[in-house]
């Protein structure tokens, strides 16, 4: 069957019997199903030609049972009598959906029919499936390079047919500022947009040192929710702080330390690597955010973004060292230091999120602060952040860089496009393991699972994203949903042979992803 990722159960027919659609599919659709009925009308419709009239007895039947089995369940099978589908909630029922799709073949995953009146069949088979871990995410890195709207929707699609759930949107850096924020609208007009780098390429002959920008209005905001909602996709907004914030100074330069810095002078930044230029300590700095803060809130509901990124990552300290304002006000809070003044942000906005019912989740670095205990970790600088914060009771997502950042090279031949970062092959991905084995049973409960990160330094179109992301992500997809908790029951020689057929999904996708036998000449 071919399946990624591959389901927990799967018992297939012993006589490979298949199981032939009829030129005009019948679609029965039980009480709660109407969205996953409406996406096999449009998707599977669109490559099959299948208008799917509602009717019963259906080819193809869906249902809701919520039975006890866990979330995102579902059970799919395939006899005689046509295709059923059966979710323990939606969500399950959507990834049913999902799995039809791929036992379809390849031809399921175009946008039209290649041959009108082709007959389309499936094997006889009975699975039942759900995910090992709740977060199997993805995170987009549109501020150093923007993705266009029509590019995010397509991520989220992509994420769908790997059974993932989250998208991680890292909306603002020290290279642009990417979300349309009303009352503030120079964060867009000046902090979107990057001018020509001063400097050619003198941190790395990557960078893309020509001008670059662009932003999402609240509409592509609101578009990307509602798209990604109707998908099961939750959505992770980010805003970084305090530090990685040049983008918001050079729009306003009174949020930066203007008492050692000129400000004013500010640029968004053309230079990739980690920013001087942090926040202020200042109590109008805080009001500032809040305001973006709240638009974000009214952008992003509750349902599809329980959590709210604040970063908090790589937060560069000379300038609050330097600065008399910043002194002051660590006497005045009567914090530690410069890095009691960057807890001080995060414990702020920790607090004012969880008294609007959302989760503050950032980097590991925000946990040198202490939190407050809803808070969760981003775990990025290896397991460590992620083993203390699941000890001290806190919500764990794992994307050690040296195991899942994407922006890494998948290999070290001269030819590789991309040759950053630690190697991470193919298989090296499929061998990631969200729990480090040292976790007692009680702290491993706090990893809610994992994500994969895509940082866009060197990624100015989306053929690079896709190149970088793909086909590692089918692989993290595995290691996320599928129950292989200890080592060995990683089956790379099983996941590897289902490889070819996965290709050949991406090629109907038009995924430009790596070969695994190479990188491609004209990448
Ligand atoms: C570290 S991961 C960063 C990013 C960079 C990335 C490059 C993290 C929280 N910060 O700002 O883009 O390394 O791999």
């Amino acid at each position: 069957m071919d399946l990624i990722p591959v389901p927990r159960v799967a018992v297939p027919d012993e006589e490979g019997r298949r199981y032939v659609f009829g030129p005009e599919p019948v679609l029965d659709a039980g009480p709660g199903c109407e969205g996953v009925a409406r996406w096999l009308r449009r998707e599977v419709g669109g490559a099959t030609g299948w208008a799917l009239p509602a009717g019963a007895p259906g080819d193809l039947r869906l249902r809701l049972d919520p039975a006890g089995t866990g979330p995102e369940a579902y059970r799919l099978e395939v006899g005689a009598d046509g295709v059923e589908l059966t979710g323990g909630d939606a969500a399950g029922l959507f990834w049913a959906a999902q799995t039809l799709r791929q036992l379809l073949g390849a031809d399921a995953f175009r946008r039209a029919p290649l041959r009108p009146g082709r007959a389309w069949d499936l094997p006889y088979a009975r699975i039942a499936d759900r995910p090992r871990f709740g977060w199997r995410g993805l995170m987009l890195d549109v501020a150093r390079h923007f993705m266009p709207k029509d590019g995010v929707l397509r991520y989220i699609d992509l994420l769908a047919a790997h059974k993932l759930n989250v998208l991680h949107l890292h909306l603002t850096d020290d290279q642009g500022w990417r979300i349309e924020i009303e009352r503030h609208p120079e964060l867009t007009e000046t902090g979107s947009w990057r001018p020509r780098s001063r400097w050619g390429h003198r941190a790395s002959p990557l960078w893309n040192e020509t001008p670059h920008g662009g932003f999402y209005t609240h509409d592509d905001i609101r578009e990307i929710v509602a798209y990604a909602a109707e998908r099961h996709v939750r959505i992770v907004p980010e805003v970084d702080i305090p530090g990685h914030s040049q983008a918001a100074i050079a729009a306003y330069p009174w949020l930066g330390n203007a008492d050692v810095v000129d400000t004013a002078a500010l640029r968004v930044w053309e230079d990739w690597g980690v920013s001087e230029n942090v926040l202020a300590p200042t109590e109008e700095v805080l009001r500032f955010y809040e305001g973006v803060f709240e638009e974000l809130l009214e952008l992003f509901p509750p349902e599809v973004s329980p959590f709210v990124h604040v970063g908090g990552d790589e937060c560069p300290k000379d300038q609050w060292r330097a600065s008399a304002t910043a002194q002051s006000r660590i006497r005045e809070l009567g914090v530690d230091g410069e890095d009691g003044l960057q807890s001080w942000f995060i414990r702020h906005f920790d607090r004012w999120l969880a008294e609007r019912g959302r989760r503050l989740i950032g980097w590991d670095e925000i946990l040198e602060g202490g939190l407050a205990d809803g808070a969760a970790v981003s775990s990025w600088r290896g397991y460590v952040g992620g083993i203390a914060a699941a000890e001290a009771g806190h919500d764990v997502v794992m994307c050690p860089e040296q195991q899942v950042y994407l922006d890494h090279r998948q290999a070290d031949g001269p030819d590789e496009p991309m040759p950053i970062g630690y190697v991470r092959s193919l298989e090296d991905v499929y061998r990631f393991e969200p729990v480090p084995p040292k976790l007692s049973p009680e702290a491993a409960a706090h990893v809610l699972g994992a994500q994969a990160n895509v940082w866009t330094e060197v990624m100015e179109h989306q053929g690079r994203v896709d190149y970088q992301v793909f086909p590692r992500l089918a692989a993290f997809a595995e290691a996320v949903w599928s129950w292989m908790p200890e080592p060995e029951s990683r089956d790379w020689a099983g996941f590897e042979a289902r490889v070819p057929a996965h290709l050949a999904r991406l090629d109907a996708l038009g995924v430009a992803y790596r070969p695994p036998g190479g990188p491609l000449p004209w990448q």
